[in-house]
């Protein structure tokens, strides 16, 4: 008897020494100063480290921490993932809703919080509790948040369910649609009903920030399969009169996919556009295929203040695509973004997931990619006029080498 409780005691010991190592690795990793790489590209820069990571996950949603029913300190719930996060900005602090998924392959969301943007984030006491409609989700993922004029703070993200057509024995075809949940205070959310377009499924569905001809103003993805668009595709439009029963009647393309450029096979809007002088910019990820598989980079473009269904300014090929480290993950080669910010000075904080893995932040300013939207050209189409772009430009340049 004396043995055993010694033997208890040395154990709860041993796990109280694991669980305050674990606390001081996750403490540092936390804190540790992120810093801007070197140089750059003149657009947005880079940083060092990764801001949030599987590991930042709180140590009390992973082990149970009482070593009668955790003997070993084992993590009980492990993580897999951190990424494609939703953003906002509000009274001061950088919020993101990241995507969180487990080892069980089920994605959830949670908000974590830095007093800077670039590091310090740090996860809030519980995941967000989202309710399910009377058809629950299997899987739900990459949430937008939008800040809406109407002043609730909207999540449009991917509900996963299993296709109810899927032929018998077939385990993985999927649906994807929007669903939709709303909040003032960022913790308790309401379900609204998921949106209703008709044209087969729904990824990377946005909510625009304000009212368009008094209507709610809604990007959409339509595609006839879970993975492939088929002959859906390109970033879709449409308005709906009221969020508590979303529908869209009808959806136009506003961009579309293009043979042979970084959007070939698919695109989707990326976060919620952000308003500047000369038009709303907007943040996407394009798609091509390669013998590797997909690979997913990001662009810009701008669309006009009073039509966000009008291009106005194109910029040709990617804006961001992954470098290094980036480019290897759970699916490899991929940078995705459904969430930035604009704080008061006016600096735009870019969160990006790199290789469906961990998050990632880049940061630019609002005249800076402004620039750069108007005056990079547009995507000749042809190996041709790539070539005259570069001789033009060198001829501008020859009265600066001189
Ligand atoms: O794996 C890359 C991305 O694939 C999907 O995005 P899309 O529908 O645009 O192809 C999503 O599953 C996304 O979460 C993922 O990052």
């Amino acid at each position: 008897m004396k043995e055993d409780n010694q033997k208890k005691s040395s154990k709860v010991k041993e796990n109280k020494q694991r669980f305050l190592a674990v606390q001081a690795d996750q403490a540092e990793l936390i804190h540790r100063p992120n810093s801007k790489l070197p140089l750059g590209n003149g657009i947005y820069e880079r940083y060092r480290n990764p801001v949030i990571t599987a590991n930042h996950i709180p140590i009390n949603w992973r082990y149970d921490l009482n070593p009668e029913s955790n003997p070993y300190f084992m993590e009980r719930l492990g993580v897999n993932a951190t990424f494609n996060a939703g953003a906002i900005y509000k009274d001061g602090k950088y919020l993101l809703a990241v995507r969180v998924e487990g080892v069980d392959r089920k994605s959830y969301f949670a908000i974590a919080e830095s007093p800077n943007g670039i590091d310090n984030f740090q996860f809030w006491e519980h995941p967000m509790v989202v309710p399910e409609t009377d058809n629950p989700d299997t899987n739900i993922y990459d949430i937008r948040l939008t800040e809406h004029e109407d002043g609730w703070v909207y999540g449009l993200f991917c509900t996963e369910r299993k296709d109810p057509n899927a032929p018998a024995g077939d385990t993985s075809i999927a649906e994807a649609q929007c669903g939709i949940i709303r909040s003032k205070n960022l913790i308790d959310w309401e379900r609204l009903p998921d949106l209703i377009t008709y044209s087969g499924q729904q990824r990377n569905v946005v909510l625009h920030p304000e009212f368009i001809d008094g209507k709610y103003g809604l990007y959409t993805r339509p595609q006839d399969g879970f993975i492939s668009v088929g002959s859906g595709g390109g970033i879709g439009w449409g308005t709906t009169d009221s969020m508590e029963n979303a529908q869209i009647k009808k959806e136009v393309i506003v961009d579309n996919k293009v043979y042979h450029t970084i959007k070939e096979l698919k695109n989707g809007q990326g976060p919620p556009p952000l308003k500047t002088a000369d038009g709303w910019l907007n943040l996407a990820h394009g798609v091509r295929n390669t013998a590797a598989g997909l690979r997913y980079v990001l662009y810009l473009f701008m669309t006009a203040l009073d039509d966000p269904s009008k291009i106005l300014y194109n910029p040709g090929g990617y804006f961001m695509a992954p470098e290094g480290i980036e480019r290897i993950g759970d699916v490899s080669n991929v940078v995705f973004s459904n969430g930035w910010i604009v704080n008061d000075q006016d600096e735009v904080f870019i969160y990006y997931a790199s290789s469906d893995s961990r998050m990632h932040v880049a940061t630019s300013s609002l005249n800076c990619l402004v620039d750069y939207v108007k005056n990079t050209p547009s995507d000749g189409l042809r190996s041709s006029s790539s070539v005259k772009k570069i001789n033009d430009l060198i001829h501008k340049n020859k009265q600066w080498l001189s």
